[in-house]
């Protein structure tokens, strides 16, 4: 019995010998106002910029449940000797959990709600599927910066998803000051795909989810980017939410403030876009960093 690999052209290839910018290929918006809860307005808006804001996405009791429960995790040893466990390089304070919405029963009850499912469908024109989810604490003081990156050349490059037909949501569980380490993005950057130098190393995640290295965009683009694009910094009370294309040019700084800046982040990818073998890396990267359980989310 043959078995027939579908070949899946590489349109944005990247960690190879030479940095590139390659036009986007794909819509950004898939759906249409009729499909969902965002207008016509919004949408276009989201086509230009590549993000949303959404104020007041959960109520205050919500929020109070989902930092009750950051806090008890965080204070979990189990959590913290967990593989999906990540923890910040000096201080071992824990930086991010992953998989959550697997893991955990209350943040699988959000990560699979109308209120976030229905408008990822919208942007995807699909059903659609959690690729990934995580809790980012950032804690006061020690909390680390997360620097410039497209998160679909990773996905890309390290999970084989094919195309940027994914969308993120950032739920905040705190306020987002200016001097917090809030999300900053370039707007307009997820229309230009920045290629970059050089190969993934065998099991990149266990440094990468700390300090990225493979897939880091070169400093003159990057320049290039931002004298283009400007940077916008999100801030946000805690309980709004922000909707970013899985290819925005986007960054955040450390939190030398006493005032954490913690999450919940949880990514949507089309059914219609189902990971196949890594385009720049030996081998696949873990479940929980990249999921190969393509169950619609919501149903
Ligand atoms: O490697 C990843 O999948 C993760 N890294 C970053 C910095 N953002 C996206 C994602 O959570
Ligand atoms: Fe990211």
């Amino acid at each position: 019995m043959t078995t027939t690999i579908q070949a899946v052209d590489d349109l944005y290839p990247t960690r190879q010998n030479t940095s590139d910018v390659i036009p986007r290929r794909d819509p950004v918006v898939h759906g249409t106002p009729e499909d969902g809860p965002f207008d016509a307005e919004t949408l276009r808006s989201f086509e230009e910029k590549g993000y949303l804001s959404i104020d007041q996405l959960i109520t205050p009791e919500e929020l109070q449940l989902f930092k009750d429960e950051l806090k008890r995790l965080a204070e979990d040893p189990a959590v913290k000797q967990d593989e999906r466990t990540v923890v910040e390089s000096k201080s071992d304070e824990v930086r991010s959990i992953f998989d959550i919405h697997r893991s955990n029963e209350i943040f699988s009850r959000i990560a699979n709600d109308p209120r976030v499912v229905d408008r990822a469908r919208q942007i995807l024109g699909s059903e659609v599927y959690i690729h990934q989810s995580r809790i980012n604490y950032k804690p006061g003081f020690v909390g680390k910066d997360f620097t410039w990156h497209s998160d679909f050349e990773t996905w890309h490059a390290e999970d084989g998803m094919p195309t940027p037909r994914a969308v993120s949501i950032s739920i905040s569980l705190t306020d987002n000051y200016s001097f917090n380490g809030p999300l900053m993005i370039m707007p307009g950057s997820h229309q230009h795909y920045i290629s970059a130098v050089g190969e993934t190393p065998e099991d990149n995640h266990k440094q990468s989810l700390v300090m990225q290295g493979a897939g880091v965009p070169d400093p003159t683009i990057l320049t290039e980017f931002a004298d283009r694009f400007g940077i916008d910094v999100l801030e946000g009370p805690a309980g709004g939410a922000v909707m970013f294309d899985s290819n925005c040019m986007h960054a955040s700084n450390g939190n030398v403030t006493p005032f954490s800046r913690s999450n919940v982040f949880i990514v949507y990818n089309s059914v219609e876009n189902t990971p196949v073998e890594p385009f720049a890396a030996p081998s696949p990267r873990p479940d929980f960093l990249g999921s190969r359980d393509f169950t619609p989310a919501g149903r």
